[in-house]
């Protein structure tokens, strides 16, 4: 695991992703206090930050523009929940708005605190027992939000069978080299060097590139799901986009082919951050801008973690819609049957019919009606029974399980290599030994010494 001075300064946001409101950024240790002098403009002029007083101000980059509005504390070292001087930002929430000014805190040179550090350094520093360390774990559980907390686990759950898997396929590698060490003189029965290479490649090298590529995607618990709106022109796609962010944010007219490019923005949905796309209406057409949009409205769809397919209650279900339908594919989806207010029940009924068993809902986004049920679907896709969702994306890998991904690799490529030199079986040994090593600081399992880093690694980032 990365060495991490016990006194570096840290910081992470320290409310949940997607929760909205305000959101805190909170800094520990020694340089606290002149990061907050220099991100941080107070309205009212004053000499000095006073300890465990509230200041109303803007926040800057480095470049001087203003990020946000925020309300900041300064709580001087010890009487601070990790004993060390410790600075509050209450910003806007905006998850955007966060990150943006947890970079700036970074550039200035604070690090990004590791899960559970704070509580770890209130830990360490006596302020509070392993039991009530534990306490705190419950606590933040059931205050966070179900989603969020259900949407992480769950994803970290998969990234752990996963990491579950590559450890048993290091384990039997080590294992049959162990015997190949003792038994020398059956080396050659033993030792199937084919075997154990195709088992390298396809069950760890191969599975180690994927999941470092999913990390590096960026992605999930921290950027959102990307739901992607489409349907056929005027369906009422920006109405909707517009309807969940609760602002004129597109461009609605009467006139189909309004939306001419894609246009994106972040939501939360019962606390799981979503990345929304509305895209221009889908149909075949010679003008030039709009084929451009269009073809961009494709490639979203393709790139999309959800589709909302909207169609038109009161125009009914069209060939062109059954065409733009099956080009999704197996793409996780809801069908969103808009503008029920001008419709009939039966013509709402014929449409729902075709789609027995599958998530329909039926709103209209003009006049705000079933959001809810369609925030219910969308949650549900997404977290509910959206297996097929959740395996697409298997999990969240974070810059931490990044490194160590690639460190794991690294050794499995070093391993691949002497393999390839017939190097001697006690050498091979120590590379996949190595890799077991960089992967136990994910797994936990071979890092047997470290009890605190099992607890504390339950803390979400941030507390
Ligand atoms: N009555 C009613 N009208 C709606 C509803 N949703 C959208 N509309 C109207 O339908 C028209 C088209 O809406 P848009 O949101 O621009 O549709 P769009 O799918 O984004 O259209 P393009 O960008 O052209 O593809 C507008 O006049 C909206 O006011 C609804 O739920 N009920
Ligand atoms: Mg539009």
């Amino acid at each position: 695991m990365a060495v991490h001075r016990a006194n570096d300064t840290i910081a992470a946001i320290a409310t949940a992703p997607g929760t909205g409101g305000i959101g805190i950024i909170r800094i520990s240790g020694p340089e606290a206090l002149t990061l907050l002098r220099q991100l941080f403009v107070s309205h009212k002029p004053h000499s000095h930050f006073t300890s465990h007083q509230l200041y109303y101000g803007t926040v800057m980059n480095r470049a001087g523009q203003v990020l946000d509005e925020a309300l900041a504390v300064y709580m001087r070292a010890p009487h601070t929940y990790t004993r060390e001087d410790v600075v509050e930002l209450q910003c806007h929430g905006s998850y955007l708005v966060l990150q943006e000014i947890l970079r700036t805190v970074f550039e200035r040179g604070a690090r990004p605190a590791d899960p559970g550090e704070f509580t770890k350094r209130a830990f360490l520093a006596g302020r509070i027992d392993l039991t009530r360390a534990e306490a705190v774990v419950d606590l933040l559980q059931a205050q966070t939000e179900k989603g969020a907390l259900l949407a992480v686990n769950q994803l970290r759950g998969a990234l752990f069978a996963e990491l579950e898997q590559i450890r048993d396929h290091l384990l039997s590698i080590l294992a049959v080299l162990e015997v190949a060490i003792d038994f020398p003189d059956e080396d050659a029965e033993i030792f199937a060097a084919q075997q154990i290479q195709d088992q390298l490649q396809t069950h760890l090298i191969g599975p180690l590139e994927r999941l470092i590529a999913m990390a590096e995607q960026g992605k999930i618990v921290r950027e959102g799901v990307k739901v992607v709106i489409t349907g056929q022109p005027n369906v009422g796609k920006s109405s909707l986009l517009n309807t969940l962010l609760q602002e004129e944010r597109a461009l609605v007219t009467p006139l189909p082919g309004t939306t001419r490019d894609t246009i994106e923005e972040r939501i939360a949905i019962r606390g799981i951050p979503l990345h929304l796309v509305d895209t221009a209406g889908i149909r075949l057409h010679h003008d030039p801008v709009e084929a451009l949009g269009i073809e961009r409205a494709r490639q979203k769809v393709e790139q999309a973690d959800l589709v909302l397919f909207l169609v038109d209650a009161q125009v009914g279900w069209r060939e062109t819609d059954e065409e733009l339908y099956r080009s999704l594919g197996n793409k996780p989806h809801v069908i969103v049957v808009n503008k029920r207010d001008l419709a009939t029940k039966e013509q709402i009924a014929s449409i729902f019919s075709r789609f027995s068993g599958k998530k329909v809902v039926a709103i209209s986004a003009k006049q705000q009606e079933g959001i809810d049920e369609l925030q219910e679907a969308v949650y549900q896709a997404i977290i509910g029974d959206g297996a097929e969702l959740c395996e697409r994306m298997t999990c969240a890998p974070n810059t931490r399980h990044r490194s160590i991904l690639h460190k794991t690799l690294t050794a499995c490529r070093g391993f691949e290599a002497a393999m390839a030199m017939a190097a001697p079986v006690d050498l091979l040994a120590v590379e996949v030994q190595s890799a077991l090593d960089h992967l136990g600081d994910i797994v936990g399992l071979t890092t047997p010494d470290d009890v605190l880093d099992v607890v504390f690694s339950q803390f979400c980032i941030g507390k």
